[in-house]
């Protein structure tokens, strides 16, 4: 088996990864959006595969996420995109082809996602609330915990279509919450509203469809009882910076 076959047998598990070779994103602050040897892999959830049933459905990241990962490295194969890493891809991504541009933004959509959510808030890695100075900053930016899920909510069920809600520091070091269609994100050079992500949640169908049908609303009200707020107020301190 030579090395590109070697590389292959890999992709594909949901365990497929070797330290190692991880391309740590800044953005997801270490986190792997797990870059292999020119190839992008899916990393394993940081918790069990079920852990955050009943809110937020299981097959979500092993068929979902893993298509995205297989079609990027479908569409950078043999290109000079190889060479990237996915931020890199994402701060560009109006250069690439929209394959690129969709599960890129993918991928990268769905590992913060991951990495933002835990199966008890009461977890030693995890908190039930905004801490320091992301609660600090959300206080004086909506004027209060509760304001700020009702706008994010807003967000996430007027967005039409497919896409994502956001809660971004934007780069005058303001939080705010947006939204974009798709799976384009707030990285990317396309996106009207740039900034670094703190807090995201997915509002495709296919995130909801299986548990809450068309009640996108009852998904998006879901979401708190999974949010980790320890990792989101990480996430704000770090792009405070
Ligand atoms: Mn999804």
């Amino acid at each position: 088996m030579n090395r590109k076959d070697f590389i292959k047998a890999f992709i594909g598990s949901t365990f497929a990864f070797k330290l190692s070779d991880i391309y740590a994103s800044k953005a997801l602050g270490g986190i792997p959006p797990v870059f292999f040897d020119g190839m992008f892999t899916l990393a394993p959830l940081p918790y069990a595969n079920d852990a955050l049933e009943p809110h937020i459905d299981k097959i979500h990241h092993d068929r979902h996420h893993k298509a995205y990962v297989d079609n990027l490295n479908k569409a950078i194969a043999g290109t000079d995109m190889e060479k990237l890493s996915i931020d890199q891809l994402l701060s560009n991504i109006s250069k690439y082809p929209v394959a690129v541009r969709n599960n890129g933004g993918g991928h990268w959509n769905h590992t913060f996602f991951w990495q933002i959510m835990a199966a008890n808030a009461g977890d030693r890695d995890a908190a039930p609330m905004p801490l320091g100075k992301l609660s600090d900053a959300i206080k004086a930016t909506f004027g209060g915990f509760d304001k700020m899920k009702e706008e994010f909510g807003k967000a996430a069920t007027t967005r039409f279509g497919s896409g994502w809600a956001w809660l971004i520091v934007t780069p005058d070091k303001k939080l705010k919450i947006v939204s974009t269609a798709n799976q384009d994100n707030p990285l990317m050079d396309v996106a009207s509203d740039k900034g670094t992500p703190v807090l995201a949640l997915d509002v495709w169908e296919h995130a909801y469809y299986l548990k809450y049908q068309n009640k996108r609303a009852d998904y998006v009200s879901a979401y708190w009882n999974v949010v980790n707020w320890k990792k989101a107020s990480e996430n704000f301190e770090s792009a405070m910076k």
